[in-house]
């Protein structure tokens, strides 16, 4: 089944399934535009389904190798155009690029899940107003723990050099300042969203006008 998919698909061009919408191909696509790879996005077709066991986007082809999770497709494409400053190969700063990462992956992406739900996506599954305050709680909470890094060794998540870390962070806090929560003033934050801003690519696949 992968094979055909993978027929289908070609092998020429780099491919990115999934849809501009999406927070975790975003992600993706902002990579890509730092990197410079070509690549071809296509619309998730039901002939994908053999590619993600998950049934989720981003999907990345890349000849017979296919990838999903969309960290691991970004970290990828750092490696695949020989980007360093993006992702060093220096093993501490390296891993403190990939501590943030996971970080985002994990305790960041958990805390906002319900409140995302409930006040952008409106879905009647996650209508208890208590868990709604719980999650805008643990998420601000969050964010403060980023706007205290930011403050003490920012301006960027590993210091003085943009990485793909930022790209990651990036999309989590556009979707957080696009939520209808209480916000609280978090000046490190601030800079950074505005630092952020001066690449072409966060304004266009990041803070688009798009949780
Ligand atoms: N952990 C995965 C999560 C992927 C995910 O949740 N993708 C969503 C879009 S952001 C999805 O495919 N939803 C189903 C759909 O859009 O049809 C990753 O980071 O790639």
């Amino acid at each position: 089944m992968l094979e055909s998919a993978q027929t289908t698909l070609g092998h020429d061009m780099l491919k990115l399934i999934g849809k501009t919408t999406s927070i975790n191909v975003r992600k993706v696509l902002w990579t890509l535009a730092e990197t410079g790879l070509p690549y071809e996005r296509l619309e998730w077709q039901p002939e994908h389904a053999a590619l993600n066991p998950n049934g989720l986007v981003p999907v990345l082809v890349d000849g017979d190798f296919v990838l999903w999770e969309s960290n691991s497709i970004c970290r990828y494409l750092c490696g695949k155009a020989g980007r360093d400053d993006l992702l060093p190969a220096e093993p501490q700063a390296r891993a403190r690029v990939e501590q943030w990462m996971d970080w985002q992956a994990t305790d960041l992406n958990a805390s906002w899940r319900y409140a995302f739900m409930a006040l952008v996506r409106q879905s009647p599954a996650f209508a208890d107003s208590g868990q709604v305050a719980a999650s805008a709680d643990a998420w601000n909470r969050n964010v403060g723990i980023l706007d205290r890094h930011l403050a003490d060794g920012g301006p960027f998540a590993v210091g003085g050099q943009f990485t793909v870390a930022d790209i990651v962070l990036g999309l989590s806090l556009n979707r957080w300042l696009m939520t209808p929560i209480g916000h609280p003033r978090f000046a490190a934050i601030e800079a950074y969203v505005e630092l952020l801003l001066e690449r072409p690519a966060y304004r266009e696949f990041g803070r688009n006008g798009i949780a």
